[in-house]
């Protein structure tokens, strides 16, 4: 006994008997035929009478309880996602989920609900529209669905850092409260930092190229905000950026080389704990065509006219998906050369084809999911493309001295994780794989 613990009863001599350790719902099967202790919520309860099946759920999976009138008692007036204790011991039965169930318990109800969920959690999809799972993401969240996206989320992460560690890049840390845009456009969140006008990032664009000067090779997770003003079903106003850049580069195959490393071990650490969902097609080098290429194939196809200014729409994309998946049996498709009026200012033009870029984007089941290329890395480049572009330096002058002294060819890409979460779940929209998401109209929860 801790005599310093307040909450140990004083006066006695006798410990407190030991406490059974908590099994997880995945592990009973191992504890056929011996007492244990799980804990839980409440996801459903089948009431027969006498015989009664209660379901509980816990971060592993689902465990059944079969009790009779009396174990039941507990359990009265008690609404589903109440968190119970339930002591019992388990057995085989084939029809209960992992062919586990728990039989004799006895139930004590550690915090009752006090209003059942707004959806049924344990039917096999949420009925309810999008913005009210959205609106109750606090409990709609728990539903196996919901759930399983949020740790398909973890699991891509946990794939991009892991290629990344691997191709001996550095994990970095960049301010989100900015002074400069990196990405141009209107789609910037300003906000007052003290006294100055600040804005939240729309990228870590510019300090991970500042970074190569430091590290060479850096990487970073984490938020960038875009006022999107659009209602799709692509874009949110906070997202994941999965960032990578490096220095010393040779040409743009690089980049995409590193991003297919990143994506191919995203990819193998979602099929790991989702073996069940449709196997992802990614050949060992991903088709390429130039954008000039693509907007051939798209006029082939009438999805645009010529003539009409060059662009990649979401019906451009969704039909270049599925001619990648039908001539290279690939699910992944690179577009190199973008113009580069249509890329930021920091691109590094294509000096064989005045007009063109070296940057590319890669699409994932006809959805644009990762955007990189090849930057300009002189100060006097960076000086001219301002001022053709009529951008003021001033706000950049930290960045540049970057390229003053000394910065090496480089390049890097993005990856957007709630688009890729996306496209892998075949969702119809990003919202239902994000699991607060921020777009025009919420901000809550
Ligand atoms: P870009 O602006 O194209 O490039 O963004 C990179 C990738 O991020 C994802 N993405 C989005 N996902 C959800 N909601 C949005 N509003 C949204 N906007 C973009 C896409 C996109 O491919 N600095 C460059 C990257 C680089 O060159 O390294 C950049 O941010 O998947």
């Amino acid at each position: 006994m801790n005599p310093s613990d307040p909450s140990e009863p004083t006066g006695s001599t006798h410990p407190a008997p030991e406490k059974l350790p908590r099994t997880l719902a995945a592990d009973l099967s191992g504890h056929i035929g011996q007492e244990v202790r799980l804990q839980g919520f409440l996801h459903n309860v089948r009431r027969l009478g006498t015989l009664n099946f209660v379901v509980l759920r816990d971060r592993t999976g689902l465990a059944q309880i079969r009790a009779d009138a009396e174990e039941m008692a507990p359990l009265t007036a008690v609404p589903d996602e109440s968190v119970l204790e339930v002591i019992g011991t388990p057995g085989t039965e084939p029809r209960a989920p992992g062919g586990v169930e728990l039989v004799a318990p006895r139930i004590t109800v550690l915090a009752a609900a006090s209003e059942p969920p707004p959806v049924v959690l344990s039917r096999r999809e949420l009925q309810a529209s999008l913005p009210f799972i959205l609106d109750h993401a606090a409990v709609t969240l728990r539903h196996a669905d919901r759930r399983q996206a949020l740790a398909l989320m973890a699991a891509l992460a946990e794939g991009f850092r892991a290629a990344l560690r691997r191709l001996d890049f550095t994990e970095v840390f960049t301010p989100k409260m900015v002074g400069a845009t990196a990405e141009g456009g209107a789609e910037v969140f300003r906000l007052e930092y003290f006294d100055v006008p600040a804005y939240l990032t729309q990228s870590p664009q510019l300090y991970k190229q500042m970074l190569v000067g430091v590290l060479e090779r850096v990487f970073e997770v984490g938020p960038v905000f875009r006022a999107e003003p659009h209602d799709t079903g692509r874009h949110l106003a906070q997202y994941c950026s999965l960032d990578a850049e490096m220095g010393f580069i040779e040409n743009v195959a690089e980049l995409i080389a590193t991003a297919r490393e990143a994506l191919a071990e995203m990819m193998a650490a979602a099929a790991a704990f989702m073996p069940d969902q449709e196997p992802v097609l990614m050949p060992d080098a991903l088709p390429s065509l130039s954008f000039e290429d693509a907007m051939a194939v798209l006029e082939a196809a009438h999805i645009r006219q010529p003539g009409e200014r060059p662009d990649l729409t979401p019906a451009g994309e969704r039909h270049l998906g599925e001619w990648a998946r039908t001539e290279f049996l690939s699910d992944f498709l690179v577009v190199t050369g973008y113009p580069q009026d249509e890329r930021p200012f920091y691109t590094h033009p294509d000096p064989d084809r005045p007009g063109y870029s070296r940057g590319f984007d890669i699409l994932f089941r006809g959805l644009e999911i990762v955007t990189g290329g090849q930057r300009l890395h002189r100060e006097a480049d960076y000086l001219r493309v301002m001022a053709e572009r009529g951008m003021d330096p001033t706000p950049f002058g930290a960045y540049l001295e970057a390229f003053r002294h000394g910065m090496p060819p480089h390049g890097g890409f993005a990856i957007g994780l709630e688009r890729v979460a996306k496209q892998y779940l075949g969702a119809a929209n990003i919202r239902e794989v994000t699991a607060f998401p921020r777009y025009r109209g919420r901000l809550a929860p």
